[in-house]
């Protein structure tokens, strides 16, 4: 007892206990919250309409793409790219995630065939940790071509719903991503990684979208929403689906209750 009492006094003892201390509070305390720097909190959308019409997005978090990933030298000019995303998603439909991507970008360059070096075409990224491994092999990446066509990485037209509307230098995306459908590219495909996925309130990801922005048979920026580099699971942003409901199908719906009432 008197040892233990002089290792309580002692200065080493004391550092030793707080350090335990710090630990046990880390342990029982952070595991629940964010586990990295960026938080997007992914409210839902019921009966979400893939027509590049975002009028059912207006009330979710819109988040700038404005850090640059692999390649830059610095930020581009406004003209030259600026992007920006949204994600929702909803408890009925829940093996998909949702996605709303405006981009301005004043040249379009797409000078490979699908799926052959997309990340040197225009095209966005949505890339996922799904079981948050924070490694390299965890992640999944689906890449989807300005030119409203190529499907890229594990995207395929079984696993992607997408409209891209294409007004001058301003692109829409509004996209949805089914992991648990067939995949894409076989070298792509990851298949042990999200095949299982089904969001529910409370459950994080971890989650990259960004932009490859390419011009001059070359890609100039890669730039999205978390800085860091696109393979680096380290560099990601927690997706965080909450149950909160933004917005229910807007016409017909609301149409069919009033319809209803009126009866
Ligand atoms: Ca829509
Ligand atoms: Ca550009
Ligand atoms: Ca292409
Ligand atoms: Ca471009």
């Amino acid at each position: 007892m008197k040892k233990f009492m002089k290792f309580l006094t002692s200065t080493e003892g004391a550092v030793r206990i707080i350090t335990i201390v710090v630990l046990v509070f880390f342990v029982t305390h952070l595991t629940a919250v964010a586990k990295r720097d960026k938080q997007y909190v992914a409210k839902q959308i019921t009966n979400l309409k893939v027509d590049g019409k975002l009028d059912e997005w207006k009330r979710a978090e819109i988040v700038a793409f404005d850090e640059l990933k692999d390649v830059g030298a610095g930020l581009p000019k406004a003209s030259d790219f600026t992007g920006q995303g949204r994600v929702a998603w909803s408890a009925q439909d829940a093996t998909r995630i949702y996605f709303a991507v405006q981009i301005t970008d004043d040249k379009l360059q797409d000078i490979h065939p699908d799926d052959d070096k997309w990340w040197e075409d225009d095209s966005v990224e949505f890339m996922f940790d799904f079981d948050n491994g924070m490694v390299r092999e965890s992640l999944v990446q689906w890449t989807l071509g300005a030119n409203g066509k190529d499907l890229s990485a594990a995207a395929s037209e079984e696993n992607t719903e997408w409209v891209l509307i294409k007004n001058g230098n301003d692109y829409i995306y509004e996209v949805a991503i089914d992991p648990t459908k067939p995949r894409g590219n076989p070298q792509f495909a990851n298949p042990a990684k999200g095949t299982d996925f089904k969001a529910k309130a409370g459950m994080t990801i971890g989650l990259s979208f960004h932009m490859n922005d390419c011009e001059n048979g070359s890609r100039e920026h890669q730039i999205g929403w978390v800085p860091g580099g696109a393979w680096d699971a380290l560099a990601y942003g927690d997706l965080t689906f909450d149950s909160e409901i933004l917005a229910v199908e807007p016409a017909g719906k609301l149409a069919l209750t009033w319809g209803a009432i009126k009866q």
